[in-house]
Formats: structure tokens, C-alpha cells, sequence
């Protein structure tokens, strides 16, 4: 097959699983075009049969507001005509899904067929979706695409009973290449994971870790204030991978509380998983979640994470099993928990253990590109 895939390119769980599902797809021999309006961040090693068109927007000055959902449909409907794209496959509503609908009816007018499947994250949903400027097209792009499919079941209840749509929406989770996030010592590549771990953290002391966008909804200051209750009891050591709106105010929140000297700000990393695989514990106590990424490829990396029982998460997490959960804003709570595991090594390991072997017997690529695979032959074969 020939797809086009579109997504917000920079740091975020919905280009993430963009960028993953195209270079699952292109190692399964299907030819994929990246439409975006800078290459995704983690495509930069570029493997065969992946292709990046960038959209350059013009600011003319007139315009106060480039238009770029526009410019992003007259580029979909260029690449699918030159590139005989069989259909696109867009990540998070806004405006990707308007910009496919436009691009459809452009090569329908020219007697070229173009179906498109939208992707729901999250926020495409929950946040911006709900303001009254975006519902109307956003509902509309949505009862319009040839497919949908949203990360969890939750986030399929949610537009269902939200946004009032009427046609089939499947789920579809999120995934993780088991292959690529897995445990140190898995790795025979990760020979200086030892000597890594060092670098923050001596034998004696634990690593605890955040990925993320660092948006106000990834609460990145209970983050440290989980923390500052965990190194009170015991050495550790904090490292929070990302970058975004709430860094400084996390960065300011560990000096005030003194503990800054054992946080570590490593900002937009690309190796992710070789870092997540040195973590004791995944640290995700987000004001909601649809699926949350980033605990999944912890739990790959065998890292159990302590998170909020929010959105999508208990899809993910077996509370107790394979991480804890618990109510947004709790961070004496969640703290207790990480210290509970930290303090109960055999207890701790077993529910690494029990992460992996979840994120392998559901959550892997191999068994989630295929669902995908299906679904397009499916849009295909109806539209
Ligand atoms: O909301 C964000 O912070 C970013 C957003 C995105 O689209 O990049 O994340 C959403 O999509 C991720 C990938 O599917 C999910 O893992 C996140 O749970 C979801 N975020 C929210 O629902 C808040």
C-alpha cells in the first residue's frame, strides 16, 4: 500500500505512534509519505520506502494567522496524485481531518478516489475539541472520514457521548515496538547501561523518571513534589525527559524545595528508549490521560509507572499488577506507593516483570500494525 500520514511533527504521544505505525508500515514493505510541516521528531534515521513532503506555509503579511490547514490539504492532495497514494491516514482531528476532507473532494472532483482515516488521541477530544469554535468542523471531518479509530475505549465513549457521532468508531490501542523498548540487560546494543545509570545515580540509589510534552495537563510539578516525599525516605534520583510549558515552573519548584541537585532536565531526547530501560519507576501523574505513551513504553522497558487512575490509563495499567494508580493530585499517596515498591525490591521486580509481559501480550507491534493493516483494507474496500 501507498499511505500518507500526517501528524503534529514535534514532541507528543500522537507523532510518536504516527511516526512509529509509518516505520512499522515501511518494515513491512508498504511505501509511506510523511505530510507535515516539519519532519517528525523521531524519524530522523529514515529507513527505506519512508518519504517526508514538507507543507511550506507563506506569511504574507496579510495574513495574521497563516492558513495551514489549507496549505496541509493542497500538499495531501498533491503527494496522493504524484505519489498514487492509496489513501491517508491522519493523527489527531485538528485540523488534520479538515485538511483530508479538503484534499478528498479536490481529487473527487478530478474523478480520483482519496479516502482518509483520523486518529483520535486525546486532547483532539477532550480539551480542544469541546471549545465551540473547533466542534462543528471537528464533529463534521469526523462523521466525514472513511475511517476512525481512537487509542482507547475510553476515548471512543468520550466522542461518541460528546460530540454526537452517530457513524462506527473503532479502537484501535496505541503500541510499542517490544523489540526496541526492552529491559538494560535484554540489550547486548545497551553494553554501557550500567555505566549510563552511573552518570545520574550511584549502586545504592534509585532513578525515577517523566517523559513527557510538559503541558499543564502532565501536572510536571506533582511530579516533583512525588519525588521530594520519595528522597526524603530514601537516595534517589529524578530525571524528567522532555521539554514545554511547565518546565521552568517544575525547574523553580525543585530549587525551592532543595532537591534540585537530584533532578536532572534533560529536555527533547531522541533515544528514548535506551533511558526509560535505566528507570526504577515511571513517574505519570497526568490530569488525564486517553492512553498515556509514555507508561506504556516503560512498561515495555520492564519500568513499572505510578500514574493517575484517569481517561484511558486503566486500559493500560492493572492497578496493583502491572503499576499503581491513584487520584489526580494525591502526591503524598503517590509517593507512599513509590516508596512501598522501592523499599520492596522482589515486589518491584515482579511488577516489572508483569509490565513487560503486558505491554508484550497486548500492547506490542506486531500484533497492533496488523489491526491497522485490516482497518485500511476495510476503508478500502467500502469507500
Ligand atoms: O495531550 C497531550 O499531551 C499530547 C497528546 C498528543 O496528541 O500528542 O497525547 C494524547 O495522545 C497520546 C498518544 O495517543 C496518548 O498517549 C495521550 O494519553 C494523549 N493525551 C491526553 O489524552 C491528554
Amino acid at each position: 500500500m501507498r499511505i500518507g500520514i500526517t501528524c503534529y511533527p514535534t514532541y507528543g504521544g500522537s507523532g510518536v505512534v504516527a511516526t512509529e505505525l509509518g516505520i512499522e508500515l515501511a518494515a513491512l514493505g508498504h511505501e509511506i509519505h510523511f505530510i507535515s510541516y516539519s519532519q517528525p521528531f523521531r524519524l530522523n534515521d529514515r529507513s527505506d520506502g519512508i518519504f517526508y513532503h514538507e507543507v511550506p506555509v507563506s506569511n504574507y503579511p496579510l495574513f495574521e494567522f497563516p492558513p495551514y490547514d489549507l496549505a496541509l490539504a493542497s500538499r495531501m492532495a498533491e503527494v496522493a496524485e504524484y505519489y498514487s497514494l492509496d489513501l491517508l491516514h491522519v493523527h489527531y482531528a485538528i485540523p488534520h481531518s479538515v485538511s483530508a476532507l479538503l484534499a478528498r473532494q479536490m481529487l473527487a472532483a478530478r474523478g480520483r478516489r482519496l479516502p482518509f482515516v483520523t486518529t483520535l488521541h486525546g486532547t483532539d477530544i477532550t480539551l480542544v475539541g469541546l471549545d465551540r469554535s473547533y466542534l462543528p468542523i471537528t464533529r463534521y471531518a469526523i462523521q466525514e472520514s472513511d475511517g476512525v479509530t481512537c487509542i482507547s475505549n475510553y476515548l471512543r465513549e468520550k466522542t461518541i457521548a460528546d460530540f454526537d457521532v452517530t457513524r462506527p468508531i473503532e479502537t484501535i490501542t496505541n503500541f510499542v515496538n517490544c523489540d526496541v523498548y526492552k529491559p538494560a540487560e535484554d540489550d547486548p546494543q545497551n553494553v554501557n547501561s550500567c555505566e549510563r545509570r552511573h552518570r545520574f545515580a550511584q549502586p545504592d540509589e534509585s532513578i525515577l523518571m517523566h517523559l513527557s510534552n510538559f503541558r499543564p495537563v502532565k501536572r510536571v510539578t506533582d511530579v516533583v513534589k512525588i519525588f521530594a516525599g520519595v528522597v526524603r525516605e530514601r537516595p534517589a534520583q529524578l530525571i524528567l525527559i522532555g521539554d514545554g510549558p511547565d518546565r521552568s515552573s517544575a525547574e523553580w519548584l525543585a530549587h525551592y524545595l532543595g532537591i534540585h541537585h537530584r533532578v536532572h532536565f534533560l529536555g527533547k531526547q531522541e533515544r528514548v528508549s535506551e533511558l526509560l530501560a535505566l528507570a526504577d519507576l515511571l513517574l505519570m501523574p497526568s490530569e488525564m490521560e486517553s492512553f498515556g505513551l509514555a507508561a506504556l513504553e516503560a512498561m515495555a522497558c520492564r519500568v513499572p509507572a505510578i500514574a493517575t487512575l484517569v481517561g484511558g490509563v486503566p486500559e493500560l495499567i492493572d492497578d496493583g499488577v502491572t503499576g499503581l494508580l491513584y487520584p489526580v493530585g494525591e502526591v503524598d499517596a503517590m509517593a507512599a506507593g513509590a516508596l512501598s515498591l522501592l523499599n520492596d525490591p522482589p515486589r518491584l521486580k515482579a511488577m516489572g516483570e508483569a509490565a513487560r509481559k503486558a505491554a508484550q501480550k497486548r500492547f506490542c507491534a506486531n500484533l497492533v500494525v496488523p489491526k491497522y493493516l485490516r482497518f485500511y483494507e476495510q476503508v478500502l474496500g467500502n469507500s
